[in-house]
């Protein structure tokens, strides 16, 4: 499904912008293990040291127009947009019909983006000018903001840092706002392996970033990423997502709800199996195109066929550690189906750490308008994919 999101009025707003000095405001308007057998061979100590050093968590883009207030700026001058072309006011609250993601108006709709790596490891990726090259030269509609949980008591993750994470989910959310762009909250439980574990931090967590966007049909819920470690959809997923789906519906009653599934996400038969009672829920299936092939790709089309909605929050062209050489061919093969079942995907990751699925390259910086060279080998494959398919 090819998008045009008014590129050519808007990139000529850019330049405006540009020459202006000034900035605009558009408001208003894995499986780690092989195949799907879900054996972790994930390290506990992976390169989270590496993570931590990477970036101070929380500090402040360089960027100044990433205050998402804009308007108040002096040197702001309003510049008419056609806000009728960008994501969020062309096709508004989503929905789900079917196994199909619809749009306002009942049309089916897919959404494609990036996700940002850990946020608090790489906070200077969340900024405008990144965001609004994802959005106007990347062709792509929606940010999937990761916010780790607790990784293996990583200094930079959520139960360590509850103030810096939120403080950069919240600066992503409203940009996304701000470029009329779609934004996926992902509790990012990677570790634990069991959602279960952290359910009232979780409950605490959803109930007040729900109240703050209900009025944002910008926003979407993941509520948990990658369920691992034995945690089995009828003994812990189903039972947690039970507790937390309630939390969001009574302030954000109409929000469409990402359900991370067994095995990493790669076990959506086991929600078919027993599917959750909720509308608007969609199925999270993960893939690493190096790793899943035509065993994970035929359980999708039996689990679609079977009536299950499925959304690929995540998605790398690389192995499931991250790491390895891309696989382009099998890429190929998992978007091309997703593009034909209307199936909405995001690839990991946003950031320039000196591995495989990082789509920048270390000298590419955070601030968007990459050229080629700034860009990783998966990150200029994505980017060329996003732009012409
Ligand atoms: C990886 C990061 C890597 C980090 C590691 C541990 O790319 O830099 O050190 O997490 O925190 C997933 C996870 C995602 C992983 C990614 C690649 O959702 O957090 O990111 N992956 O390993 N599932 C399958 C693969």
């Amino acid at each position: 499904m090819k998008k045009n999101f008014g590129k050519i009025m808007l990139s000529a707003l850019m330049s405006i912008s540009l020459l202006c000095g000034c900035t605009r405001d558009f408001s208003g308007g894995g499986g780690y293990g092989g195949g799907n057998s879900g054996s972790q061979t994930q390290s506990s100590s992976d390169s989270n040291s590496e993570d931590s050093s990477d970036s101070g968590a929380n500090s402040e883009s360089s960027d100044s127009r990433t205050d998402s207030a804009g308007s108040s700026d002096p040197g702001f001058i309003e510049v008419p947009i056609d806000t009728a072309k960008t994501p969020v006011s062309a096709h508004g609250q989503l929905s789900v019909k079917g196994t199909n993601l619809v749009d306002k108006n009942g049309t089916p709709y897919q959404l494609r983006g990036m996700s940002t790596h850990g946020l608090t490891w790489f906070p200077d990726f969340v900024n405008e000018q990144a965001f609004l090259t994802l959005r106007d030269d990347w062709n792509t509609n929606v940010v999937r903001l990761a916010m780790y949980v607790d990784e293996w008591n990583n200094g930079q993750c959520y139960m360590n840092n509850k103030q810096g994470s939120r403080e950069l989910l919240e600066k992503g959310v409203e940009l996304c706002i701000k470029l009329d762009m779609y934004a996926i909250i992902d509790w990012h439980v990677l570790n634990p392996g069991d959602p279960l574990k952290y359910t009232s931090e979780a409950i605490a967590f959803f109930d007040s970033i729900s109240k703050k966007y209900a009025d944002s049909p910008n926003v979407i819920y993941e509520i948990c990423n990658e369920p691992n470690s034995g945690a089995s959809w009828n003994g812990s997923v189903k039972p947690y997502a039970e507790q937390v789906i309630p939390v969001i519906r009574k302030n954000d009653p109409d929000a469409v709800i990402i359900v991370g599934t067994p095995t990493w996400s790669q076990d959506i038969h086991e929600a078919l199996a027993n599917p959750l009672n909720y509308d608007n829920v969609m199925y999270a299936l993960h893939f690493y195109a190096d790793t899943h092939r035509d065993d994970l790709r035929n359980r999708l089309q039996s689990c679609v066929n079977g009536g299950l909605p499925v959304f690929v929050s995540e998605f790398g062209c690389c192995d499931a550690s991250g790491g390895g050489g891309n696989n382009f061919t099998e890429t190929e093969k998992w978007l091309s189906l997703l593009d034909s079942l209307n199936i909405s995907y995001c690839n990991w990751a946003l950031a320039d750490k000196n591995e495989t699925c990082c789509a920048i390259r270390g000298s590419g910086g955070a601030n968007g308008s990459w050229s080629d060279s700034q860009l990783s080998e998966s990150g200029k494959w994505i980017r060329n994919w996003f732009k012409n398919h």
